[in-house]
């Protein structure tokens, strides 16, 4: 099965995504996708309240004044924004424009509340749904026309060393966030005629699919004072000067979950990071005729042993067991224990780990193996997906090699970074695109790659 029909087909199956909503490029996140975006921005969210980030939460409409007020930012979003026109039959004065994201709205707050140096920094966020006109092929979670999940940090300094050391900051804070859930990357620095409309600079967060093409999974702009000259956003600096504010922003959206989907599973599924999952134990008592109390009430006092420690269910249902480990194979629970008759008599539980597929039968009492074992397949995951990433990486030092590594071993390729070289002509000639400028291995590099 090809990587775009297994992924359709386990946003359906396991109950993520439901994609028959008529409208072209949106969705609904059912229950069991719902809990894994929950767990997942809860750590996004916990990442940034560590750092001294607060959470807010600003209107969805944006006056079309407002919006067009920095020339580069409408100019690259102009033809990704949904209007509203009417109020009812009414025809508004003043269009507005469902958030493509939120600078404009968020920086004309910044100018009501910055008076003096002291005022600054600031370090907002909010995790809401954005709107852009995507024009290209649009794909469950990865690109929405309505981004369900869109979690924006936008900041302002007195200093622009400050704004760099923010721009610091939040990559260490996604380089958190996505080791944590076991999502490899590459981060590159956007080329000029790639950077986000309105940006001094932009740094990407690249990973790669299992069908070779790589994804853009979170970016970082330094923002400059681009949008604060537009804004007005003047302060009083400590010698009495007016200087405007340096600024920050960046984002992660739902392509964290299509990551986790896509860069963990296997074709039996999902296998997911324990610190995302829904379940990450399953019990699936194996009853046995005339045995029937005996293993209930072993798989009750084992459930109620791990219920305060880790989101556990005990599956009762009146089904096949075979058919309950298909089940939840399939959607991707990390550890499943079987108990049955058996291992009762033995004082033993089985345990069954997603990620290796390994069976292993431990004593009842040993908790501590079920503790042991979930690290260990955080840890696996990790290695394996970063293992597969590397794979991906080829160095090139000629770029006539370029696009038949692309064509046949696809990933991302890297040359020895060269101002020459640096333009869109390249991209044209390999027929892919410039992720930008790399640091691999201590040397700079062009890395270049199939996108989504
Ligand atoms: N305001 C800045 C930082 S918050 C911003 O909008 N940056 S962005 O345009 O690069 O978007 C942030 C991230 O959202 C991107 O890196 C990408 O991973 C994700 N993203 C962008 N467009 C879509 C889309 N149509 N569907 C899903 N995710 C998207």
């Amino acid at each position: 099965m090809d990587f775009s029909e297994w992924y359709s087909n386990i946003l359906e199956r396991a109950g993520i995504f439901d994609v028959r909503y008529p409208i072209k490029g949106c969705g609904v996140y059912l229950p069991y996708g719902f809990k894994i975006r929950k767990y997942t921005f809860e750590i996004l969210r916990d990442l940034l309240d560590r750092t001294g980030h607060e959470e807010t939460l600003f209107p969805l409409l944006i006056p079309e004044t407002l919006l067009k007020k920095e020339g580069e930012h409408i100019k690259g979003f102009e033809e990704e924004v949904y209007w509203v026109t009417h109020g009812g039959s009414k025809e508004l004065d003043v269009k507005l424009a469902l958030r493509p994201t939120s600078e404009t709205s968020i920086y004309y707050m910044f100018k009501q509340w910055i008076k003096v140096h002291t005022d600054m920094p600031i370090k907002i966020y909010q995790i809401v749904n954005t709107f852009r006109y995507e024009t290209k092929h649009t794909r469950p979670l990865i690109r929405l026309r309505e981004i369900m999940t869109f979690k924006e940090a936008h900041t302002i300094h007195s200093t622009e060393e400050d704004a760099e050391k923010q721009v610091r900051e939040a990559i260490e804070i996604y380089k958190k966030f996505f080791d944590t859930i076991g999502v490899p990357y590459l981060i590159s620095t956007r080329p000029e005629w790639d950077k986000f409309p309105g940006a001094k600079y932009t740094v990407a967060f690249d990973t790669i699919f299992p069908d070779g093409r790589a994804i853009q999974i979170g970016t970082v702009h330094n923002l400059g004072q681009h949008f604060s000259k537009a804004f007005d956003i003047v302060f009083e600096t400590p010698t009495g000067d007016k200087d405007y504010g340096y600024q920050t922003c960046y984002g992660i959206s739902d392509r964290a979950i299509a990551s986790i989907i896509a860069i963990h599973g296997d074709e039996k599924g999902l296998i997911l990071p324990p610190i995302v999952a829904p379940y990450q134990i399953v019990i699936v008592p194996l009853i046995f005729k005339g045995k029937e109390e005996l293993v209930m009430d072993k798989a009750k006092e084992i459930y109620n042993k791990l219920k305060d420690k880790y989101r556990v269910l005990l599956d009762d249902r009146d089904l096949r067991p075979g058919k309950k480990f298909n089940e939840w194979e399939l959607k991707g629970v990390p550890l499943r224990i079987e108990i049955g008759p058996k291992d009762i008599e033995n004082k033993k539980i089985t345990i069954y780990r997603r990620d290796t597929n390994e069976k292993l039968q431990i004593d009842e009492d040993n908790l501590e193996e079920i503790e042991k074992t979930l690290n260990n397949i955080m840890e696996y995951m990790k290695e394996k997906a970063w293992k597969k990433f590397d794979e991906y990486i080829t160095i090139v030092n000629n770029v006539n090699e370029i696009k038949e590594i692309l064509e046949k071993r696809k990933g991302i390729v890297l040359i020895p970074f060269n101002e020459e070289i640096y333009n869109e002509d390249l991209e044209e000639k390999v027929e892919a695109t410039i992720l930008g400028k790399t640091r691999y291995k201590d040397r700079d590099y062009i890395a270049i790659a199939k996108t989504y």
